[in-house]
């Protein structure tokens, strides 16, 4: 995608409108460690995804300062310019108290909202505490939103699951703001969102926006049906749009992507290709086959169920002992909420346990890295797997997916995805796997390695080619161009007209 066909529609469409961005997670983070103060990037998608998106467009992207050193790089307003080797955009730090982080961050967003979003009831907690604090930060966050519009005309971009009260109180607020809300997990179906006890107020608050996104068609039907039932507004499924308290909002499926071009060229540079030999003589991958994870260590990420998985496969395929490896890259993730610590803990008696039952002189099956890797090497381990395996038991999109097909430029690997991820829908020459179904899993692996070279080439090609068009770029330029279609003047009345077809 052409940046500059985003930046003239920016202009043509929003020439004096300042964007703000706003998200929970912030896209840098200023925090001590045993080497000194570091300034980093974190693993999470959200911010990893928007950060491009803001160094080309601009603007100020308000979020939690959640690293301990954050405060000491701020300016009076809370704001600092980054990214700090070449400053693009302004980052304004909003400050939580540890009793909101616990309520609303730990407890609502990741307690409730996380495993509501994702099918799994039975992780669900629900406190009204949880709800107030919830409440109370979003307002928070609305203030500082307002602070920043400093009553100009804004296009305002909330993000996710945190913050979904905010559109209907800036609404409130502020008028004639653009609000985009961006919803980057799933949706359930009306059964389980019904589990959620403040489910009208939630909703309300999203239909505070204008534009309304979810990665595929699947999520806006699911929320436009939960709307139909559960609010007296009026629904059009075919425009997909709709109408409460007298503001309109489309809802539209714009599945997100990546930096294309950055993570080839980082797969095909100089730094990358002196590490690459480096770790092909440290796994021996002359005649070994290397299989690749990397996740969040998060129970959506069906982690456990792929170990169980890659240890039947073992067994069922004993030609790979000794001849794969497999490598699990674990960022650690919300580790001060149980459930996470207690899903740290089974991987690793996992990974132990297959390791001790295959382990063979010089081969060991299973190398678990917990701990968040930097770019670079990530890059590396790309490029050099044969294989990548997305095992997700429910994931909006997943973006590694995405990652592994854009750095595999020797065109040689292949990847394994779950259906429950919202990126089945687009790659379609992936090898489909389901997460629930051991055997099915197991043989999904063998597949996928037996493939002969010719026919992965064709199938990886097909999927960076695809790629390559749908980049984070046109998913913004998609975004930003829906919501122009609704500055043409509507009728009023008919509201079936209300919206410009595309
Ligand atoms: C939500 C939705 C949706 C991971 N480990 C390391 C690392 N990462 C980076 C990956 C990737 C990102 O984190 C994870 O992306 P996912 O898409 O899996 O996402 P979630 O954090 O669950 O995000 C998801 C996404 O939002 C965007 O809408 O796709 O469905 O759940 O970019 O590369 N990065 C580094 N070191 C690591 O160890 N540097």
């Amino acid at each position: 995608m052409n940046k500059r066909e985003i930046a003239n529609l920016l202009e043509n469409y929003f020439p004096d409108n300042k964007l703000i961005l706003l998200s929970n997670r912030q896209p840098y983070v200023h925090k001590a460690t045993p080497r000194g103060f570091v300034c980093e990037m974190q693993a999470g998608g959200v911010a990893i995804a928007l950060d491009p998106v803001m160094k080309m467009v601009g603007g100020t992207w308000i979020a939690w300062g959640s690293g301990n050193l954050d405060r000491k790089f701020v300016d009076q307003k809370d704001r600092v310019k980054v990214p700090p080797q070449d400053p693009k955009y302004t980052l304004r730090r909003v400050w939580l108290t540890e009793e909101e982080v616990e309520n609303y961050y730990l407890g609502f967003s990741n307690r409730s909202l996380w495993p509501w979003a994702h099918n799994l009831c039975g992780e669900v907690v629900f406190r009204r505490k949880f709800w107030n604090f919830y409440k109370k930060v979003n307002q928070h966050f609305t203030q500082v939103a307002l602070d920043e519009i400093e009553n100009k005309k804004s296009v305002i971009w909330v993000n996710d699951y945190q913050l979904a009260l905010v559109p209907q109180q800036l609404r409130e607020k502020s008028k004639g703001q653009m609000i985009i809300f961006f919803w980057h997990i799933p949706w359930p179906n009306y059964d389980v969102f019904c589990i959620l006890p403040n489910r009208k107020e939630f909703l309300e608050g999203l239909l505070g926006s204008d534009l309304l996104g979810f990665h595929t068609s699947n999520f806006c039907q699911n929320f436009l049906t939960c709307v139909e039932k559960e609010l007296e507004a009026e629904v059009d499924f075919e425009s997909s749009t709709v109408r409460f308290k007298d503001h309109i909002t489309k809802v539209e499926a714009f599945p997100i992507s990546i930096d294309f071009e950055y993570f080839s060229s980082l797969a095909g540079s100089k730094e990358t290709r002196a590490m690459l030999v480096k770790l092909r003589n440290r796994f021996k991958l002359d005649n070994t086959i290397l299989g690749l994870s990397v996740d969040r260590l998060d129970y959506t990420k069906g982690i456990p169920e792929k170990l169980k998985a890659l240890e039947l496969f073992f067994e069922r395929y004993p030609r790979y002992q000794g001849k794969f490896i497999f490598v699990q890259i674990a960022a650690p993730s919300r580790t001060k909420i149980k459930a996470y610590r207690e899903l740290r803990e089974e991987v690793i008696k996992l990974v132990n346990q297959i390791n001790q039952k295959y382990e063979k002189k010089n081969w060991q099956p299973l190398v678990f890295i917990n701990r968040l890797v930097d770019h670079k090497t990530l890059s590396v381990y790309y490029r050099l797997a044969d294989l990548a395996i997305i095992s997700s038991v429910r994931d909006g999109m997943n973006l590694v997916a995405k990652e592994f097909i854009a750095s595999q430029i020797d065109q040689k690997g292949i990847l394994c995805l779950s259906e429950f991820a919202g990126a089945y829908e687009e790659m379609e020459h992936s090898i489909p796997l389901n997460p629930y179904y051991t055997e099915g899993f197991a043989d999904a692996i063998n597949r996928a390695i037996e493939l002969p070279l010719e026919r992965k080439k064709e199938r990886i090609k097909k999927m960076r080619n695809y790629i390559k068009e749908y980049d984070i770029y046109k998913w913004t330029y998609d975004i930003f161009r829906s919501l122009s279609q609704m500055l043409i003047p509507k009728p009023k009345k008919d509201f079936d007209e209300a919206f410009i077809p595309k």
